[in-house]
Protein backbone atom coordinates (compact mmCIF):
# COMPACT_ATOMS: atom_id res chain seq x y z
CA UNK A 1 0.00 0.00 0.00
CA UNK A 2 2.95 2.60 0.03
CA UNK A 3 2.58 2.50 -3.68
CA UNK A 4 -0.31 4.95 -3.34
CA UNK A 5 -0.20 8.36 -3.77
CA UNK A 6 0.27 10.87 -0.11
CA UNK A 7 -1.66 14.07 -0.72
CA UNK A 8 -1.60 16.65 2.04
CA UNK A 9 -4.06 19.50 2.60
CA UNK A 10 -2.54 21.97 4.40
CA UNK A 11 -1.51 26.12 4.35
CA UNK A 12 2.16 26.25 5.19
CA UNK A 13 1.72 28.72 8.22
CA UNK A 14 -0.44 25.88 9.85
CA UNK A 15 2.40 25.16 12.64
CA UNK A 16 0.35 21.13 12.77
CA UNK A 17 1.11 21.13 9.20
CA UNK A 18 4.71 21.51 9.65
CA UNK A 19 4.72 18.61 11.72
CA UNK A 20 3.91 16.58 8.36
CA UNK A 21 5.79 18.35 6.01
CA UNK A 22 9.21 18.33 8.38
CA UNK A 23 8.65 14.43 9.02
CA UNK A 24 7.81 13.85 5.25
CA UNK A 25 11.36 15.89 4.03
CA UNK A 26 13.58 14.10 7.30
CA UNK A 27 12.03 10.86 5.83
CA UNK A 28 12.24 11.56 2.31
CA UNK A 29 8.30 10.46 1.66
CA UNK A 30 7.12 11.27 -1.61
CA UNK A 31 4.41 13.29 -1.24
CA UNK A 32 1.60 16.03 -3.24
CA UNK A 33 -0.06 18.90 -1.55
CA UNK A 34 -3.28 20.54 -2.30
CA UNK A 35 -2.96 23.65 -0.67
CA UNK A 36 -5.73 24.98 0.94
CA UNK A 37 -7.38 28.90 2.28
CA UNK A 38 -6.37 29.50 5.81
CA UNK A 39 -10.09 30.16 6.95
CA UNK A 40 -13.23 28.57 5.71
CA UNK A 41 -14.88 28.09 3.41
CA UNK A 42 -12.85 25.16 1.61
CA UNK A 43 -14.64 23.87 -0.85
CA UNK A 44 -11.67 21.00 -1.76
CA UNK A 45 -13.10 19.31 1.08
CA UNK A 46 -16.47 20.46 1.88
CA UNK A 47 -17.71 20.03 -1.62
CA UNK A 48 -15.42 17.49 -3.14
CA UNK A 49 -14.89 15.04 -0.07
CA UNK A 50 -18.05 16.41 1.47
CA UNK A 51 -16.09 16.48 4.66
CA UNK A 52 -17.23 18.68 7.55
CA UNK A 53 -14.21 18.50 9.82
CA UNK A 54 -12.44 21.99 9.88
CA UNK A 55 -8.95 21.36 10.88
CA UNK A 56 -5.92 21.51 9.17
CA UNK A 57 -3.78 19.17 7.91
CA UNK A 58 -5.54 16.27 6.47
CA UNK A 59 -3.46 13.20 4.67
CA UNK A 60 -4.85 11.18 2.22
CA UNK A 61 -3.34 7.99 1.30
CA UNK A 62 -4.97 5.90 -1.63
CA UNK A 63 -8.63 6.04 -0.73
CA UNK A 64 -8.49 6.62 2.68
CA UNK A 65 -8.11 10.29 4.08
CA UNK A 66 -6.68 10.17 7.60
CA UNK A 67 -7.39 13.49 10.17
CA UNK A 68 -5.12 14.54 12.61
CA UNK A 69 -1.46 15.00 12.80
CA UNK A 70 -1.15 11.48 16.01
CA UNK A 71 -2.24 9.23 13.85
CA UNK A 72 -0.99 10.59 10.42
CA UNK A 73 2.61 10.65 11.63
CA UNK A 74 1.64 6.89 12.85
CA UNK A 75 0.18 6.04 9.30
CA UNK A 76 3.13 7.65 7.92
CA UNK A 77 5.12 5.29 10.14
CA UNK A 78 3.57 1.65 9.44
CA UNK A 79 3.93 2.48 5.25
CA UNK A 80 7.85 3.64 5.63
CA UNK A 81 8.83 2.13 8.80
CA UNK A 82 11.48 4.34 10.07
CA UNK A 83 15.08 2.24 11.40
CA UNK A 84 14.05 0.12 14.73
CA UNK A 85 14.03 2.58 17.98
CA UNK A 86 14.97 0.96 21.74
CA UNK A 87 12.14 0.52 24.38
CA UNK A 88 13.75 4.37 25.73
CA UNK A 89 13.58 5.89 22.46
CA UNK A 90 10.14 4.87 22.03
CA UNK A 91 9.10 6.27 24.66
CA UNK A 92 11.01 9.74 24.57
CA UNK A 93 8.95 9.98 21.33
CA UNK A 94 5.62 9.21 22.43
CA UNK A 95 6.10 11.56 26.03
CA UNK A 96 7.34 14.16 23.80
CA UNK A 97 4.34 14.32 21.19
CA UNK A 98 2.09 13.75 24.72
CA UNK A 99 3.28 16.83 26.12
CA UNK A 100 3.24 18.92 22.49
CA UNK A 101 -0.07 17.48 21.50
CA UNK A 102 -2.38 16.25 24.46
CA UNK A 103 -2.16 19.37 26.89
CA UNK A 104 -2.58 22.97 26.53
CA UNK A 105 0.86 23.85 25.28
CA UNK A 106 -0.43 24.48 21.84
CA UNK A 107 -3.07 26.90 23.52
CA UNK A 108 -0.70 28.67 25.45
CA UNK A 109 1.63 29.04 22.07
CA UNK A 110 -1.32 30.45 20.41
CA UNK A 111 -2.63 32.79 23.36
CA UNK A 112 1.02 34.20 22.68
CA UNK A 113 0.45 35.41 19.37
CA UNK A 114 1.11 39.12 19.32
CA UNK A 115 -2.08 41.16 18.42
CA UNK A 116 1.10 43.21 16.10
CA UNK A 117 1.16 40.01 13.71
CA UNK A 118 -1.23 41.40 10.70
CA UNK A 119 -3.35 38.25 11.31
CA UNK A 120 -4.55 38.95 14.48
CA UNK A 121 -6.37 42.00 13.20
CA UNK A 122 -8.19 41.04 10.22
CA UNK A 123 -11.39 40.45 11.44
CA UNK A 124 -11.99 38.08 8.80
CA UNK A 125 -9.58 35.46 10.44
CA UNK A 126 -10.77 36.41 13.94
CA UNK A 127 -14.46 35.87 13.28
CA UNK A 128 -13.33 32.29 11.32
CA UNK A 129 -11.11 31.15 14.37
CA UNK A 130 -14.21 32.10 16.98
CA UNK A 131 -15.93 28.56 15.27
CA UNK A 132 -12.69 26.57 15.74
CA UNK A 133 -11.48 27.87 18.91
CA UNK A 134 -14.31 29.88 20.95
CA UNK A 135 -12.58 29.58 24.39
CA UNK A 136 -9.02 31.30 22.63
CA UNK A 137 -10.88 33.67 20.07
CA UNK A 138 -14.53 34.62 21.01
CA UNK A 139 -14.15 35.12 24.74
CA UNK A 140 -14.42 39.16 25.52
CA UNK A 141 -11.35 39.73 28.03
CA UNK A 142 -10.32 42.70 29.74
CA UNK A 143 -6.98 44.27 28.72
CA UNK A 144 -5.86 43.29 32.29
CA UNK A 145 -6.82 39.91 31.92
CA UNK A 146 -5.68 39.29 28.58
CA UNK A 147 -2.17 40.80 29.92
CA UNK A 148 -2.29 38.01 32.82
CA UNK A 149 -3.83 35.23 30.57
CA UNK A 150 -0.59 35.94 28.45
CA UNK A 151 1.91 35.52 31.01
CA UNK A 152 0.72 32.32 32.23
CA UNK A 153 1.03 31.32 29.02
CA UNK A 154 4.38 32.18 28.32
CA UNK A 155 5.32 30.99 31.67
CA UNK A 156 3.64 27.05 30.62
CA UNK A 157 5.94 27.69 27.46
CA UNK A 158 8.89 28.13 29.29
CA UNK A 159 8.37 25.50 31.80
CA UNK A 160 8.26 23.11 28.44
CA UNK A 161 11.38 24.72 27.68
CA UNK A 162 13.09 23.92 30.67
CA UNK A 163 11.77 20.78 30.62
CA UNK A 164 13.64 20.17 27.49
CA UNK A 165 17.23 21.94 28.69
CA UNK A 166 17.02 20.47 32.03
CA UNK A 167 16.33 16.80 30.39
CA UNK A 168 16.59 15.13 26.91
CA UNK A 169 18.92 17.41 25.68
CA UNK A 170 20.86 18.24 29.91
CA UNK A 171 23.98 16.27 28.04
CA UNK A 172 24.57 18.07 25.21
CA UNK A 173 22.84 15.93 22.35
CA UNK A 174 22.10 17.42 18.81
CA UNK A 175 19.13 15.32 18.65
CA UNK A 176 16.61 14.12 21.12
CA UNK A 177 17.33 10.41 20.28
CA UNK A 178 21.28 11.05 19.90
CA UNK A 179 21.77 10.33 16.07
CA UNK A 180 23.16 11.94 13.64
CA UNK A 181 19.78 13.64 11.92
CA UNK A 182 16.89 14.54 13.63
CA UNK A 183 13.69 11.78 14.06
CA UNK A 184 10.01 12.04 14.68
CA UNK A 185 11.14 12.77 18.72
CA UNK A 186 12.97 16.04 17.06
CA UNK A 187 9.80 17.05 15.15
CA UNK A 188 7.41 15.96 18.22
CA UNK A 189 9.47 18.02 19.98
CA UNK A 190 10.08 21.32 18.55
CA UNK A 191 7.09 22.60 16.50
CA UNK A 192 5.21 24.44 19.04
CA UNK A 193 8.57 26.17 20.62
CA UNK A 194 9.97 27.10 16.64
CA UNK A 195 6.45 28.14 15.68
CA UNK A 196 6.77 31.44 18.13
CA UNK A 197 10.42 31.92 17.90
CA UNK A 198 10.46 31.77 14.12
CA UNK A 199 7.60 33.93 13.93
CA UNK A 200 8.84 37.38 11.36
CA UNK A 201 10.76 39.60 13.53
CA UNK A 202 9.43 41.45 15.75
CA UNK A 203 6.54 39.76 16.34
CA UNK A 204 9.16 36.57 17.49
CA UNK A 205 10.06 38.82 20.33
CA UNK A 206 6.57 39.86 20.98
CA UNK A 207 5.42 36.53 21.47
CA UNK A 208 8.56 35.41 23.74
CA UNK A 209 9.44 37.90 26.10
CA UNK A 210 13.72 37.47 25.41
CA UNK A 211 14.41 38.58 29.14
CA UNK A 212 12.43 35.02 29.11
CA UNK A 213 13.11 32.69 26.66
CA UNK A 214 16.81 33.25 25.58
CA UNK A 215 20.74 31.34 24.69
CA UNK A 216 21.69 32.06 28.26
CA UNK A 217 18.93 30.52 29.97
CA UNK A 218 18.26 27.88 28.21
CA UNK A 219 21.47 27.67 25.56
CA UNK A 220 20.70 23.53 24.69
CA UNK A 221 17.27 24.26 23.95
CA UNK A 222 18.00 27.30 21.70
CA UNK A 223 21.01 25.84 19.75
CA UNK A 224 18.40 22.90 19.38
CA UNK A 225 15.67 24.57 17.76
CA UNK A 226 18.18 26.56 15.28
CA UNK A 227 20.15 23.15 14.34
CA UNK A 228 16.44 21.70 13.86
CA UNK A 229 15.69 25.00 11.34
CA UNK A 230 18.59 24.94 9.46
CA UNK A 231 18.65 21.21 9.28
CA UNK A 232 15.00 21.78 7.70
CA UNK A 233 15.74 24.68 5.80
CA UNK A 234 18.77 22.97 3.90
CA UNK A 235 15.70 20.51 2.50
CA UNK A 236 13.72 23.46 0.97
CA UNK A 237 12.83 22.74 -2.48
CA UNK A 238 11.82 19.00 -1.62
CA UNK A 239 8.20 19.96 -0.78
CA UNK A 240 5.59 18.10 -2.63
CA UNK A 241 4.00 18.42 -6.05
CA UNK A 242 1.43 20.37 -5.73
CA UNK A 243 -2.21 19.49 -6.93
CA UNK A 244 -5.37 21.51 -7.13
CA UNK A 245 -8.57 20.18 -5.15
CA UNK A 246 -10.25 18.22 -7.96
CA UNK A 247 -7.65 15.95 -9.31
CA UNK A 248 -6.96 15.61 -5.51
CA UNK A 249 -10.20 14.45 -4.89
CA UNK A 250 -10.64 12.36 -8.26
CA UNK A 251 -7.28 10.28 -6.97
CA UNK A 252 -8.81 10.03 -4.08
CA UNK A 253 -11.86 8.37 -4.79
CA UNK A 254 -10.86 6.48 -7.82
CA UNK A 255 -7.83 5.41 -4.87
CA UNK A 256 -6.98 2.27 -3.27
CA UNK A 257 -8.31 1.44 0.32
CA UNK A 258 -6.23 -0.10 2.50
CA UNK A 259 -7.47 -3.42 4.89
CA UNK A 260 -10.60 -3.59 7.18
CA UNK A 261 -9.55 -3.37 11.13
CA UNK A 262 -13.49 -4.57 11.89
CA UNK A 263 -15.50 -2.93 14.69
CA UNK A 264 -13.92 -4.21 18.24
CA UNK A 265 -16.88 -5.12 20.02
CA UNK A 266 -15.44 -5.19 23.75
CA UNK A 267 -14.36 -1.33 22.68
CA UNK A 268 -15.97 0.96 25.69
CA UNK A 269 -17.24 3.36 23.89
CA UNK A 270 -18.71 0.71 21.07
CA UNK A 271 -20.21 -1.22 23.98
CA UNK A 272 -21.69 1.17 25.40
CA UNK A 273 -23.83 2.71 22.61
CA UNK A 274 -24.17 -1.24 20.78
CA UNK A 275 -22.78 -0.06 17.65
CA UNK A 276 -22.11 -2.43 14.38
CA UNK A 277 -20.61 -2.09 11.60
CA UNK A 278 -22.92 0.04 9.07
CA UNK A 279 -24.46 1.75 11.78
CA UNK A 280 -24.68 5.43 10.95
CA UNK A 281 -21.78 7.52 13.29
CA UNK A 282 -21.54 11.12 13.92
CA UNK A 283 -17.31 12.12 14.40
CA UNK A 284 -15.84 14.99 15.96
CA UNK A 285 -12.95 16.47 17.77
CA UNK A 286 -13.66 17.51 21.46
CA UNK A 287 -11.22 20.44 21.95
CA UNK A 288 -11.34 22.54 19.07
CA UNK A 289 -13.36 22.44 15.64
CA UNK A 290 -15.95 20.81 17.72
CA UNK A 291 -19.24 22.03 15.87
CA UNK A 292 -17.87 20.27 12.47
CA UNK A 293 -19.43 17.10 12.42
CA UNK A 294 -19.06 14.23 10.39
CA UNK A 295 -21.37 11.61 9.28
CA UNK A 296 -21.42 8.38 7.69
CA UNK A 297 -21.79 4.88 7.72
CA UNK A 298 -19.20 2.93 10.60
CA UNK A 299 -16.53 0.91 8.85
CA UNK A 300 -14.12 0.09 11.73
CA UNK A 301 -13.21 0.94 15.46
CA UNK A 302 -9.99 0.01 17.41
CA UNK A 303 -8.19 1.33 20.34
CA UNK A 304 -6.22 3.54 17.58
CA UNK A 305 -9.11 4.34 15.42
CA UNK A 306 -12.50 4.97 13.81
CA UNK A 307 -13.17 4.46 10.19
CA UNK A 308 -16.42 5.66 8.33
CA UNK A 309 -17.96 5.76 5.01
CA UNK A 310 -19.14 9.09 4.13
CA UNK A 311 -21.79 9.94 1.45
CA UNK A 312 -18.98 10.70 -1.11
CA UNK A 313 -17.99 6.96 -0.40
CA UNK A 314 -14.57 8.64 1.12
CA UNK A 315 -13.51 6.53 3.81
CA UNK A 316 -12.13 8.66 6.84
CA UNK A 317 -10.18 7.73 9.54
CA UNK A 318 -9.90 9.97 13.10
CA UNK A 319 -8.02 8.74 16.18
CA UNK A 320 -9.46 7.67 18.98
CA UNK A 321 -7.96 10.19 21.28
CA UNK A 322 -9.87 13.56 21.53
CA UNK A 323 -12.62 12.53 19.27
CA UNK A 324 -16.44 11.65 19.82
CA UNK A 325 -17.97 8.48 18.16
CA UNK A 326 -21.84 9.13 18.29
CA UNK A 327 -24.54 6.20 17.18
CA UNK A 328 -27.30 8.25 15.13
CA UNK A 329 -29.94 6.12 16.48
CA UNK A 330 -33.29 6.33 14.49
CA UNK A 331 -32.06 8.63 11.69
CA UNK A 332 -30.53 5.92 9.66
CA UNK A 333 -29.44 8.05 5.97
CA UNK A 334 -26.27 10.29 6.10
N1 LIG B 1 -5.15 17.72 16.83
C1 LIG B 1 -5.13 18.29 15.49
C2 LIG B 1 -5.06 19.81 15.60
C3 LIG B 1 -4.97 20.51 14.24
C4 LIG B 1 -5.18 22.02 14.36
O1 LIG B 1 -5.61 22.54 15.40
N2 LIG B 1 -4.85 22.71 13.28
C5 LIG B 1 -5.08 24.15 13.21
C6 LIG B 1 -4.08 24.78 12.26
S1 LIG B 1 -2.48 24.77 12.92
C7 LIG B 1 -6.42 24.41 12.60
O2 LIG B 1 -7.04 23.51 12.06
N3 LIG B 1 -6.90 25.65 12.69
C8 LIG B 1 -8.19 26.00 12.15
C9 LIG B 1 -8.25 25.94 10.69
O3 LIG B 1 -7.23 25.99 10.00
O4 LIG B 1 -9.37 25.84 10.18
C10 LIG B 1 -3.97 17.67 14.72
O5 LIG B 1 -3.04 17.14 15.36
O6 LIG B 1 -4.03 17.64 13.48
Amino acid sequence: MADQPLILYHYPFSPYARRLIWYLKIRGIPYCQCLQPPILPRPDLSTHLSLNYRRIPLLAHGGDLYLDTRLILNLLDTLFPPPPLTADQKTITHLLSTLTTATTLFFKAAELLPSSLPVMKDPKFLKDRATFSPATFATPRTKEDRALSRAEALLEIQSSVRLLEETILSDGRNWVLGGKEPTRADVEGVWVIHWLLTLPPPHNDNALDPAVINKTRYPKTMAWVNRFDQFINALSGKEGRVIKGGEAAELILKGKRGGDIGVDEADPVVKVQGLKKGDVVEVFPTDTGSAFKDRGRLVGVDEREVVWENEKGVRVHAPRLGFRVLGVKGRPSL
